[in-house]
């Protein structure tokens, strides 16, 4: 068998966080979306990637803080670090708004993070903020400066640098010898049970699964000591990882039933990957079937949350301002533009207006903040739709 095998391909999709301010831009990028698995290391990736400054540049919408869940989850993980481990120093790969860094001493607190808009609200905030990609020779200049770290923490960041080997070397040159290094991703085993094929977008290299980061730090020296599941981000693992001679953490249990539940789902076969494509497909056909049929009834639909996922989803299906009148999104720096490749207008969220019938919740991993926010709507008679696990009306 091939090492390496393509199983999914998505179609032709813009660059996700191309939130674009002409409704018909010229020149617009788009690329082949494909899905490759490795049979060497059961790691799937994107077959091709998009060079890095395309995708994080000063013009980076997302912030991490828009959320209240997540504001209340990084507050919370914070509290738990500092009481486990308590850290003398502490390093974030990405560290977007500063959400999760500012809950520690801005002394020992360093961040890393390409986008230099969001590096700058950092800088501002006194957090030390480095506005460079992640790589060995910045994990030199960080050593020499700062020397080496107690924590290092990494939400939805690793999953988007190309470069795995060097990630993972960088990471070892900078962190203490009884250190801790935290990795929080959207799970694979998650995306494939929910067939939330959005996780699959162009930031997204890799969705990773336990058993394929088992594999690919084997011949680091660093090893996975405990994995937490998490709701965040539609399903996300945190990873821990220790040095191998450091004895201080025992290997949790819920490693080995991690890897083991991942075997049982067939997280290391390419058959798994081939029956998901076939679902993605009948996921498609449906979706696209609940659009045209509201679109029909003459219903008024609008988007809910203007997520880099919802991207895949809208490009892949095809559903653009013809089907969807308009988001509303919460971010500021989204509103006023037009999605990417769909070019559907996004305004900036103040309720839901009273003549609106359905809202395709793009930001279906906050559906229970959204919904506890929105019960008036759905009180009325409005009702979301959704495409997790399932394309439905909810
Ligand atoms: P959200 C981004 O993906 C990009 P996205 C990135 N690549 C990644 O990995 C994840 O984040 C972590 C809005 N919203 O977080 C706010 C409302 O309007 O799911 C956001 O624009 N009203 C780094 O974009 C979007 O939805 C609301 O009530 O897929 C959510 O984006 C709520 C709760 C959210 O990530």
């Amino acid at each position: 068998m091939k090492n390496k095998v393509q199983f999914l391909a998505l179609g032709k999709q813009p660059i996700t966080n191309n939130f674009l301010t002409k409704k018909n831009p010229k020149n617009e990028f788009f690329y082949n979306l494909n899905l490759i698995f490795y049979n060497s290391t059961k790691l799937v990736s994107l077959s091709k990637f998009i060079p890095p400054k395309k995708m994080f540049n000063k013009k980076y919408a997302h912030r991490a803080s828009a959320s209240i869940t997540m504001r209340k989850a990084y507050k919370i993980l914070a509290q738990k670090i500092k009481n486990k481990f308590n850290p003398k120093s502490i390093l974030e790969i990405g560290s977007n708004d500063g959400v999760f860094l500012k809950h520690f001493s801005k002394a020992n607190n360093i961040g890393v993070e390409p986008c230099k808009n969001l590096a700058d609200i950092t800088n501002k905030m006194k957090i030390k903020t480095y506005d460079k990609f992640w790589t060995l020779k910045l994990s030199n200049k960080i050593k020499r400066k700062h020397g080496k770290f107690d924590v290092i923490y990494s939400a939805n960041t690793i999953s988007h640098i190309h470069n795995l080997k060097e990630t993972f070397e960088a990471i070892e040159n900078v962190l203490g010898h009884k250190g801790i290094f935290i990795l929080e991703d959207p799970s694979l085993l998650k995306s494939l049970q929910k067939i939330s094929y959005d996780q699959f977008y162009d930031e997204h290299a890799y969705v990773f699964s336990i058993t394929a980061l088992n594999n690919i730090t084997k011949k680091t020296d660093l090893e996975i000591f405990n994995v937490e599941e998490l709701k965040t981000h539609g399903g996300s693992n945190r990873v821990y990882f220790k040095r191998k001679n450091n004895n201080k953490f025992k290997i949790s249990i819920n490693v080995h039933k991690h890897l083991i539940n991942e075997k049982k789902n067939g997280i290391d076969n390419l058959k798994t990957y081939k029956t998901f494509a076939k679902k993605v497909k009948i996921s498609k056909e449906k979706l696209i079937k609940i659009f045209k049929k509201l679109k029909k009834q003459n219903k008024i639909v609008i988007g809910y949350g203007a997520t880099y996922k919802s991207s895949t989803v809208l490009n892949f299906c095809k559903i653009n301002k013809n089907f969807i009148s308009y988001f509303l999104d919460t971010t500021h720096t989204k509103s006023g533009k037009f999605t990417p490749g769909t070019h559907i207008p996004i305004k900036k969220y103040n309720g839901i207006p009273d003549n609106v019938d359905y809202a395709f919740l793009g930001a279906w991993n906050f559906k229970d903040e959204i919904f506890k926010k929105e019960k008036m709507f759905r009180k009325r008679g409005g009702r979301f739709i959704t495409h997790v696990p399932s394309p439905k009306i909810i």
